[in-house]
């Protein structure tokens, strides 16, 4: 059954589309009550409205925070049209039924996120907005519920057609309460923030699909990608610049890529495939660092995400484009880097603005059967001065800077993550294996296939170091490393038999230190 509106409450703090909702229900005969600014906002437009205020006969009061919590504006909103018993009472005590209510609550995740003190935060926590939306959510077989100015064009036209249809006060209905869920998760989250606690008791996920995707990790999944408001540089904040829609795995592949090479502060290329860098190298310019990652797994690199952490210019694009490339991301790209990429019509190319910043805090969340997993993010950071030297031999400076670079490469490699690298590079990378001594195996075959492709005999690996996210259980990882060619290797330590591993080290001449942190990740 369709729905005229005869009278609508329009309470709004963002006044996006207002006017035209304003307009289009005083078209079709509607009387408007509006609060303060809202009411404000409608009159300097021209329209005839009504002040909540002079509808109750009751004023504004304690600074606006109660301004909408009156019998005459509920009981207008909740009555049922369908109950004489109802209508009854409506009529006896003066209320007259509110048909459509468009509310947008105050920006409280805006106020938190722009760093405001503690009293403008809870100023800004809208009562009278979210009992407004679910009463008039809970009566939708006879309310209309607007939340977000994005709904506002189709009740518009409906209104136009002669009223909403049943179906789709509905729908408004359900994304009115999601709004209030979000909207109660973000206070609660600020609540828990405050008392410094990340992880509490009750953990409300709340998030705003951006766009459904075409499939999830595989064609017969379906998938959406959800944001949560967070203004972390990356693939949610990201300007597409270029190129077909991001898939499932496009972006998650191109969080991963950006969240490692955001780690460096020279220049830096990650390539990443399936969630894992198959290529990540420091230099002295971008150009020269993608020269560097592509040799380590020139194989994988087909298809890959390419991740920059400065701009990419257009030396360093022509490199890119000479390859099938999925997704490019970095902060900006120079208008020439641009023009080369333009006319390769499916690469997708996502310009950041800013990198992330690997120290910070925040919690990541990971579903499975019957509930979720959550835990604050990786954001350890092995520093030089934390480093112990555990062998005879210390490492070189050299040796110490590539050990560095590999630990921190190793963090964002799946477990059991074994990194050899030389110069600024990775020369292999062993991913994701159940035995230590696999993935270590695993990325000499790999950067033996890369040494022939470059029309070199000895695999990458010899003179290299070595990272492990992990300590060695026993002294076969490390005797690995050492056959391979690694002279230092760094590795968390702290298993029992560390005194095995290190007498290994020390016979095999190499150097080894532990960081005291290990950088698992699943
Ligand atoms: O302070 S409130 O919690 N108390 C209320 O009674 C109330 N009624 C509506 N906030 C209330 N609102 C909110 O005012 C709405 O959710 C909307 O965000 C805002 C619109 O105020 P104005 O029309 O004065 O700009």
């Amino acid at each position: 059954s369709l729905q005229p509106v005869r009278r609508a409450l329009l309470s709004v703090s963002d006044k996006t589309g207002l006017i035209e909702l304003g307009r289009a229900l005083v078209a079709q005969g509607a009387e408007l009550l509006s609060t303060g600014g809202s009411a404000k906002a409608l009159r300097d437009a021209g329209l005839p409205v009504t002040e909540v205020s002079d509808h109750t006969g009751f004023p504004e009061i304690l600074d606006g925070r109660v301004k909408t919590l009156v019998p005459h504006i509920h009981g207008g909103i909740l009555g049922r049209r369908d109950l004489p018993a109802h209508v009854a009472q409506m009529e006896e005590h003066k209320i007259a039924p509110i048909d459509l209510v468009a509310v947008n609550l105050y920006p409280f995740e805006a106020t938190v996120a722009s760093g405001a003190g503690d009293e403008d935060c809870i100023e800004n926590i809208d009562i009278g907005g979210p009992a407004l939306i679910r009463a008039a959510a809970k009566n939708h077989p006879h309310v209309t519920i607007l939340t977000d100015p994005a709904q506002y064009d189709s009740v518009i036209d409906a209104l136009k057609a002669g009223g909403t249809t049943l179906e789709a006060r509905r729908a408004l209905a359900g994304a009115a309460y999601a709004r209030t869920a979000a909207y109660d998760a973000a206070i609660a989250t600020w609540f828990a923030q405050k008392r410094g606690d990340l992880l509490p008791e009750r953990f409300t996920l709340a998030g705003q699909r951006r766009e459904e995707l075409r499939y999830g990790e595989n064609p017969h999944q379906k998938a959406a990608f959800y944001t949560d408001g967070s203004t972390r540089p990356g693939v949610a904040t990201a300007r597409q610049i270029q190129g077909k829609a991001l898939s499932y795995n496009n972006l998650n592949d191109t969080d991963a890529a950006f969240e490692a090479v955001a780690e460096f502060t020279d220049p830096a290329v990650v390539i990443v495939k399936h969630a894992n860098p198959c290529g990540v190298a420091t230099a002295n310019s971008l150009s020269s660092a993608w020269d560097h990652a592509l040799r380590c797994d020139p194989v994988s690199a087909f298809g890959g995400i390419v991740a920059l952490n400065g701009t990419l210019d257009e030396e360093t694009a022509k490199k890119i484009a000479t390859i099938f490339t999925e997704v490019i991301v970095a902060p900006d790209a120079t208008n020439a880097a641009k023009a080369v990429l333009a006319a390769k019509k499916n690469l997708r190319l996502l310009l950041t603005g800013e990198l992330p910043d690997p120290t910070a805090g925040g919690v990541i969340v990971r579903s499975l059967a019957g509930g979720f997993l959550a835990q604050t993010r990786d954001n350890g950071r092995v520093e030089e001065s934390s480093l112990k030297v555990v062998t005879k031999r210390a490492p070189t400076p050299a040796e110490l800077r590539d050990l560095m670079f590999a630990f921190r490469v190793a963090k964002h490699v799946k477990s059991n993550a074994i990194v050899y690298a030389k110069d600024g590079a990775t020369v292999g990378i062993g991913a994701g294996q159940m035995s230590r001594v696999d993935s270590a195996r695993i990325a000499v075959s790999k950067s033996a296939e890369a040494a022939r492709a470059c029309g070199q005999s000895e695999p990458l690996t010899r003179g290299s170091v070595a990272a492990s996210d992990a300590f060695f259980p026993f002294a076969d990882g490390l005797e690995t490393l050492v056959e391979a060619g690694a002279t230092a290797v760094i590795q968390p330590g702290g298993s029992i038999r560390d005194d095995e591993v290190i007498a290994a080290a020390d016979k095999a001449g190499i150097a080894m230190v532990f960081t005291g942190m290990r950088h698992f990740r699943h």
